[in-house]
């Protein structure tokens, strides 16, 4: 029988792999279905942004991430990912939404003279600059992971910000030669234990294995293999 859950998009995508690592916490029965962004009338009847990632259910089809992310919790059993508390719900979602606006937004805009094969303009590149650090003050001021980002349990913040700042911490290394994990304070830590989850191997390989394709398809400047920083980040949790 079909697994009631389709998750369409593809794993070179942090946004794809968010969706795929809830649904794995959660331990949903899904299928992936393989395929890129795109403006053909089909996908675009599915997903209005033409983007990926978009979820195919039994009540129809959803796309952005967030609403993608609570469809699945209001929808699914296993382990809870977005808290009962409205407090810590509120936070979670305050957490969502500053490292999607203020950090992934940030990092994409310099996504063609990293991973495009093009060039980013100084002025991108300082005003980038400008916005990560008051992201990475912020969720400073937030306070430092205890041991996940709204405390013992695992949440939506967790995978959300693990996917976001995995890909902004490869941009910030290549653009200024500085980790944003290591600006921000406990999340170095906190990265390299959300690493070692079971979830993030498989996504993480999968996602390391398309990159790759991509970059050579895109001919970017970014190579993978120059990312000894992980590893130490691990040895030094
Ligand atoms: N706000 C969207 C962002 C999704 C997104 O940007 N996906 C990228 C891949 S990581 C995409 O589809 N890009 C193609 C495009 O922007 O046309 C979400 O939360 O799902």
């Amino acid at each position: 029988m079909m697994p009631a859950l389709r998750l369409h998009g593809y794993a070179v995508s942090n946004y794809f792999n968010i969706g795929r690592a809830a649904l794995i916490e959660k331990g949903v029965d899904f299928e992936i279905v393989t395929v890129r962004a795109s403006h053909d009338p089909e996908f675009l009847s599915h997903s209005p942004m033409g983007k990926i990632p978009v979820l195919e259910t039994a009540h129809g089809w959803v796309s952005e991430t967030v609403a993608i992310l609570e469809y699945i919790e209001d929808t699914q059993e296993g382990p809870r990912l977005h808290p009962a508390n409205p407090y810590l719900r509120a936070r979670g979602r305050q957490i969502i939404n500053i490292v999607q606006m203020y950090v992934e937004a940030q990092v994409r805009l310099l996504f063609p003279g990293v991973f495009l094969g093009g060039q980013n303009s100084p002025q991108t590149i300082e005003a980038v600059r400008h916005t990560l650090s008051r992201a990475s003050e912020a969720l400073s001021r937030l306070g430092a992971p205890w041991p996940f980002l709204l405390g013992k349990e695992l949440s939506y913040a967790d995978l959300f910000a693990f996917y976001c700042f995995d890909i902004a911490e490869r941009v910030t290394r290549f653009v200024y030669g500085r980790s944003i994990l290591a600006a921000t304070e406990g999340l170095e830590a906190w990265f390299a234990m959300m690493s070692r989850r079971a979830s993030s191997s498989v996504v993480l390989a999968d996602f390391e294995t398309a990159l790759a394709g991509y970059l050579i398809e895109k001919n970017a400047a970014y190579q993978l293999g120059s990312e000894k920083w992980k590893s130490n980040a691990q040895r030094n949790s």
